[in-house]
């Protein structure tokens, strides 16, 4: 019989390893399986206390992705511009604590990328829903790029786009799934990304969305 293809990376068939995606840039297949029930919970956590949201931009537009933030600093954009702040601008408090399980997976992910030593102070979580996306950009709201950015997927499988150092280099297409975790840094840190509009697969265990987390050291 043909073997099938695991969409959800939740089980015994799912990939593990790592795929060099740029000189300092690695997709950690599987990685953040064995912490998947933690970081949940850290979700409903953070959220609880900060609530996804769908955010404005600068250019007039709301974007399809709802999110939030945890740690000390947490990413917004709002008419104004982006920025890091310390307080929920929709709550008037401060960000909720980065959960210890978030801060364990992205030490160990950026180890095993050859990054020891990561200390993150922000991490950006990411809903996202059938057709939401995410356009091409580069992270440059950070202090310094002298960190990576490690990047975790839970939930539906996305297609991630990675790109040059500028706008119009070509993208390559990386399909990620449950557990999956990127990390880019040094020479590929201010390489462009993005996330293709999402198709409806849902998850068994988180249906019709893919959660994502991106940390970073933004101070
Ligand atoms: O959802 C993803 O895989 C990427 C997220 C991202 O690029 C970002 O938050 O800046």
């Amino acid at each position: 019989m043909a073997p099938t293809l695991d969409l959800f990376g939740d089980d015994d068939t799912a990939q593990h390893g790592r795929e060099a995606i740029g000189p300092q840039s690695f997709v950690l297949r599987s990685f953040a399986l064995p912490y998947a029930d933690a970081l949940m919970q850290g979700v409903v956590d953070v959220t609880a206390q900060s609530p996804f949201r769908h955010m404005d931009t600068p250019g007039g537009y709301t974007m399809s992705v709802a999110l939030t933030n945890c740690g000390q600093l947490g990413w917004t954009t709002d008419a104004r511009g982006y920025r890091y702040s310390r307080i929920d601008p929709m709550t008037g408090h401060p960000w909720p604590d980065l959960p210890d399980a978030f801060l364990r997976l992205a030490q160990a992910a950026a180890a095993e990328a050859g990054f020891p030593g990561f200390a993150p102070d922000a991490c950006l979580v990411n809903r996202y829903e059938p057709r939401s996306r995410l356009s091409l950009h580069q992270d440059k709201n950070e202090r310094d790029y002298d960190a990576p950015i490690v990047s975790v997927s839970l939930g539906m499988p996305a297609v991630f786009l990675f790109g040059g150092n500028e706008r119009s280099d070509k993208t390559r297409r990386v399909p990620l799934f449950h557990g999956d975790v990127v990390v880019w840094g040094g020479v590929d840190r201010l390489r462009y990304h993005g996330v293709m509009p999402m198709k409806d697969l849902p998850h068994p265990k988180l249906g019709s969305q893919r959660i994502n987390f991106t940390l970073r050291k933004a101070g």
